[in-house]
């Protein structure tokens, strides 16, 4: 029997300016999905990629005295690195100008064209070169883009259109129907009421500029980036290219995107999804911003956290970590590197840290490291057992319902009750008192704890899961599945848990550093 799939994908990066933390955020709750489901056995196809057309991109390159497509090739390194350096698993990595996408593109163009869902005309008003959007007057702030700032321009051209308006009653039906398809709610409702607003048909053409894909049949003009931008999702599930892959993983079970970009992805998008008579993606996840003394941390401004930084100094779990489990994924955070190092003295360092540091200490003291079978349970080890055993079910209800923060919460929560049981059972006084099976018990609920947990923070940190089932003394973590959370008494017999250094030593906080 075929596996079920899941298809789960970013926002595709500008390729205007290196990535910042926000970047890093969108691709980090992306692959801790993609790794939590293919954990649960689910064959899953990860997206991630580059938006590399566009007059931003054109501007970009000509301030750098190179031409766009140079400018691409050389601006995709820094996102390649960057999502290697976070153990970035994904399966394909989409550029906009690649021939694939190309070609996609241009076909879609033409399709809607040809049912008259595209169509010629005037475009004139309020343009960004920034934000590649028109603004109507009654948007503008004092005169400016309303999104940056910027002074905006007035642009009168022949252009394509979308005819979006046909799609209001249709889309507005489906979002009503489909309560899971925007998340968080809150953000569902801003959108219900902008279409209610009404929806006008869109601009999907230029004329003023080069770096685009061609429209197919008039070469003068260039398709609008967000058109060509939206249909990677297409693209990368193999549209037009490979049905077999198309039939799979289509319709996509997840989009995760920043706030900034919910219009596109629940109005538009799914707009051109109906004009070309295709089932709308699942769900659409919003995250907030990470902001920066208070602005927001974006690459035009300049105020950004560069992450290669802080995977330098704190790890790329740590790293992980911190952003998923510092804001609920819909709200806004203030980052803040006294923050990330509270995180990591605190959670990280104290509560998982130490759990395993006690535990191999004691296991290389009472038992030369070799790992024993547990006599009876008594009271206290039934109940660690079944919090234990328990929380994958409960980490797994959080992370379908996207709430990635509670899953860790959870999982902290039987890291803590662990803890606490080690100072209960007092290892060390059955070891003074020569009660050795008790002891042995004691040690194998332990391991057996820390072996659950292992399995169930892999998604977010894969690279420290891995370092503990070392010091496990297990062997084969590629092979590893959610079912093995769910079982006591996995660890082999005859294997021996290692001794290592400590998996997240002690920083030491600076004070006014952040
Ligand atoms: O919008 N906090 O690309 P982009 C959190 N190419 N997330 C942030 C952030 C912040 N301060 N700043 C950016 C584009 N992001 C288009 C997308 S998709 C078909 C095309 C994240 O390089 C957030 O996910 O400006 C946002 O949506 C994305 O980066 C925008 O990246």
């Amino acid at each position: 029997m075929s596996k079920n799939s899941y298809y789960v994908t970013t926002p595709i990066y500008y390729v205007n300016d290196v990535p910042h933390i926000g970047h890093a955020y969108s691709t980090i709750i992306a692959d801790m999905l993609a790794r939590y489901k293919r954990l649960s056995g689910y064959d899953v196809l990860f997206l991630t990629g580059t938006d590399e057309h566009g007059q931003k991109v054109e501007k970009a390159a000509r301030e750098r005295g190179r031409t766009p497509q140079q400018h691409c090739d050389l601006m995709v390194g820094p996102f390649k690195d960057l999502w290697e350096k976070l153990d970035i698993s994904y399966d394909d990595f989409i550029r906009t100008t690649q021939e694939r996408h190309i070609m996609v593109v241009q076909a879609i163009f033409q399709k809607l064209f040809d049912r008259g869902d595209i169509y010629k005309g005037f475009y004139e008003g309020w343009y960004c070169i920034h934000e590649e959007t028109f603004y109507p007057e009654s948007q503008l702030a004092e005169g400016c883009c309303p999104e940056c700032g910027r002074p905006v321009e007035w642009l009168r051209e022949e252009s394509y259109y979308f005819r979006s308006s046909k799609y209001q009653d249709q889309l507005l039906q489906y979002i009503k129907d489909n309560p899971g398809f925007i998340k968080p709610d809150f953000r569902r409702n801003e959108v219900v009421s902008f279409i209610e607003g009404g929806v006008q048909d869109i601009s999907v053409s230029r004329t003023t500029f080069k770096w685009g894909i061609p429209v197919p049949f008039d070469p003068d003009h260039v398709i609008y980036v967000w058109f060509d931008a939206l249909i990677n999702y297409l693209t990368g599930v193999g549209f037009l290219q490979d049905e077999e892959k198309t039939a799979k993983f289509w319709p996509a079970d997840i989009h995760i995107i920043g706030k900034d970009i919910v219009r596109f992805h629940c109005v538009i998008w799914p707009m051109m999804l109906l004009s070309l008579g295709l089932p709308l993606p699942k769900q659409v996840l919003a995250h907030g911003f990470w902001m920066l003394g208070g602005a927001k941390m974006s690459k035009s401004t300049g105020v950004v956290v560069d992450p290669n930084r802080l995977i330098e100094e704190f790890g790329a779990d740590s790293v992980r970590y911190f952003l998923l489990r510092e804001i609920a994924v819909g709200l806004d955070g203030e980052f803040t590197q006294d923050a990330l190092i509270r995180r990591l003295n605190g959670d990280l360092a104290n509560d998982l840290g130490n759990l395993i540091h006690r535990t191999v200490a004691m296991m290389m003291k009472y038992f030369d490291g070799d790992i024993p079978e547990a006599g009876g349970l008594g009271p206290l080890e039934v109940s660690l057992k079944e919090e234990a055993l328990g929380l994958q079910q409960v980490v797994d209800e959080s992370i379908n319902k996207t709430d990635i923060r509670e899953a860790l919460v959870q999982v902290w929560r039987v890291i803590g009750r662990a803890n606490k049981y080690i100072d209960e059972a007092a290892p060390w006084a059955l070891a003074r008192e020569g009660q050795s099976e008790k002891l042995k018990t004691v040690m194998r609920t332990l391991l057996e704890t820390i072996r659950v947990i292992a399995v169930l923070i892999s998604p977010v940190m894969p690279e420290t899961a891995e370092k503990i089932w070392d010091q496990l003394g297990q062997a084969n973590f590629t092979s590893v599945t959610i079912e093995d959370s769910k079982r006591w008494d996995m660890l082999a017999p005859g294997t021996s848990v290692k001794k290592a250094a400590p998996l997240f030593p002690r920083i030491e906080l600076k004070i006014g550093e952040s």
